[in-house]
């Protein structure tokens, strides 16, 4: 039985800012590895590069810290060669939504069986600030002195339209929601991606957590039903805004599973596969000259 003192890394702490909300994705991803009883060496964190991407560095699973943006293709081959693994990709929302973009997309309508968790703090911290995709249109700070004019990325009208099979949003200010939707997520089979709202305490001022405190509201408490995708669309409209408020408006932002389905895995779809991982096959020693000469 896994305990959370199997996780902890006895040489090192994250070196993230105070009261960042990195933290919180930490403590509640190896809460929900505990909960599932997950055995630390099943279990692979993935990333790109990024303040957030430093959290496998923390965690006694496996891990591979890998380029900006590209921690998707190297989580899918690892999935490929042993699906008997949990493969777990992290990285900011710079990381999956920017750099990364094109890999999520085709990760998701393959419908491989990878939970994503996007640290979405709505600027590149690591590199002191810069607009990300999902920066709120109209922002400006020390590193953008002109407001920002392009409408945010919405994450999770990108993850719906591009197939995902679980799309959840989470909040770092609330760990029992987040634990819940990170083990759901990874209990789910196929492809599932969370986004969370984690303040950069440093870089972003304007997203603090008081201000998420005042603006969020669970799907779960209106009744929303998970296995309907115009209403998961309609509710993942409500924010990010493509526009400026009007006078007197204020955000409402929805966290919760937004949708989830049931649909073959690449994983279900690719015989060569089979129910034994690719690493598990036996090699014999079989005349490989005909395939040779059929290509040359
Ligand atoms: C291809 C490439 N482009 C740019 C960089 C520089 N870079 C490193 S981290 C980073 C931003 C990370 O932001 P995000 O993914 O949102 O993660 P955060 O630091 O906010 O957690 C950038 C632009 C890089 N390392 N590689
Ligand atoms: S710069 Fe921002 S994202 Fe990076 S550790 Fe500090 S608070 Fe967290």
């Amino acid at each position: 039985m896994t305990e959370l003192k199997d996780l902890e890394i006895t040489y090192d702490k994250p070196n993230w800012c105070p009261g960042c909300g990195d933290f919180g994705v930490w403590v509640s991803l190896k809460n929900a590895i505990v909960q599932l009883g997950l055995n630390p060496w099943e279990v692979v964190l993935v990333s790109g590069i990024g303040c957030s991407s430093k959290l496998p560095y923390w965690v006694k699973t496996y891990g591979f810290n890998g380029l900006h943006g590209r921690p998707m293709p190297v989580a899918e081959g690892i999935k490929l060669a042993n699906h008997g693994l949990t493969v777990i990709v992290i990285g900011g929302d710079g990381d999956q939504y920017g750099e990364g973009g094109n890999h999520l997309l085709h990760a998701a309508r393959r419908n491989i069986d990878l939970t994503v968790i996007v640290h979405n703090n709505q600027v590149y911290g690591l590199t002191t600030g810069q607009f990300s995709p999902t920066t709120d249109i109209g922002e400006k700070n020390k590193a953008n002195p002109n407001p920002i004019m392009e409408a945010p990325v919405n994450p999770i009208e990108f993850a719906l339209a591009a197939g995902a099979t679980y799309v959840a949003r989470g909040f770092a200010g609330d760990h029992k929601q987040e634990t819940e939707l990170i083990t759901a997520g990874i209990k789910h089979k196929g492809f599932a991606m969370i986004d969370i709202m984690q303040p950069c305490v440093t870089f972003n001022h304007k997203n603090t957590f008081s201000w998420f405190y005042e603006r969020v509201y669970t799907l779960e408490q209106e009744g929303h039903d998970i296995k309907d995708k115009i209403k998961a669309f309609q509710r993942a409209e409500e924010w990010p805004l493509r526009r400026p408020l009007s006078e007197g408006e204020k955000e409402k932002v929805a966290t919760g599973i937004f949708y989830q389905e049931d649909r073959p895995t690449w994983e279900d779809v690719t015989p060569q596969l089979g129910s034994t991982p690719l690493v598990k096959h036996t090699i014999d020693n079989r005349d490989i000259t005909l395939l040779l000469e059929e290509l040359m």
